[in-house]
């Protein structure tokens, strides 16, 4: 039945986007992500929230949110200037080696994100079926092989292993999705309403598919 106490039991999806870093103005990944606030795809709630694009604050953040929430999938989103299409990512690394200051000032070179702990972590999201999905919509996409090494990676890094180590977790799935920057802040780019509709398929797709399709698809990089 659908009562107001049953949709407030609706599973989640945590969503995250980044503040602007790097002297720009706006960050694509937080202005797609707020517009999904609320929203319901495929029988789950969706919760947004913005993470600092600074190393460690970021994380506690996050875990912060994770706690709180307790989310059923965890996407979380960043900008990639540069990249002409949706970016799944397939690895995170153990590693934070700043190129230009974090929005705190702080540029980490060589340390790891979580000292002691694996060299990597796969995603957890259906990255096969969620790229499919998201050429069979129109939009571009791909499957990215690094997020980096700045506050993403770290994110996606410390989302994995958060998922990975701490107890209540068991089951819950997360990865890190790249999107380009909006037209107003150089080429490539994609249009807010593209990204909102490619992040919509990508976690709808997430939460219809157990078990990434593989093999039997070819490479389909
Ligand atoms: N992109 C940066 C950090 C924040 C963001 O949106 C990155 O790719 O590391």
């Amino acid at each position: 039945m659908h009562t107001p106490a049953a949709v407030k039991s609706l599973p989640t999806v945590l969503l995250t986007g980044f503040d602007p870093f790097g002297g720009e103005r706006l960050n694509p990944s937080w202005l797609a992500v707020q517009s999904l606030q609320g929203q319901h795809i495929a029988s789950h709630k969706v919760v947004a929230a913005q993470l600092p694009t600074v190393f460690d604050t970021s994380l506690l953040e996050l875990a912060r949110l994770l706690e709180e929430h307790r989310p059923a999938l965890v996407v979380c989103v960043g900008q990639a200037g540069g990249r002409a299409a949706i970016s799944l990512e397939r690895i995170a690394i153990n590693i934070n080696d700043a190129r230009i200051p974090d929005n705190a000032a702080a540029q980490p070179i060589d340390t790891p994100v979580v000292a002691g702990g694996p060299a990597a972590y796969f995603t957890g999201l259906p990255i096969k079926a969620m790229l499919l999905a998201l050429q069979g919509e129109g939009i571009p996409a791909e499957v990215s092989q690094t997020a980096g090494t700045f506050v993403c990676n770290h994110v996606f890094y410390g989302l994995m292993h958060h998922l990975a180590t701490q107890r209540g977790f068991e089951g819950v799935r997360g990865g890190f999705v790249h999107v380009p920057w909006l037209p107003d802040q150089g080429q490539p780019s994609m249009k807010t309403d593209e990204l909102v509709r490619g992040l919509r398929v990508a976690i709808a797709t997430a939460l219809a598919t157990r078990a990434d399709i593989a093999a039997g698809a070819g490479s389909l990089n």
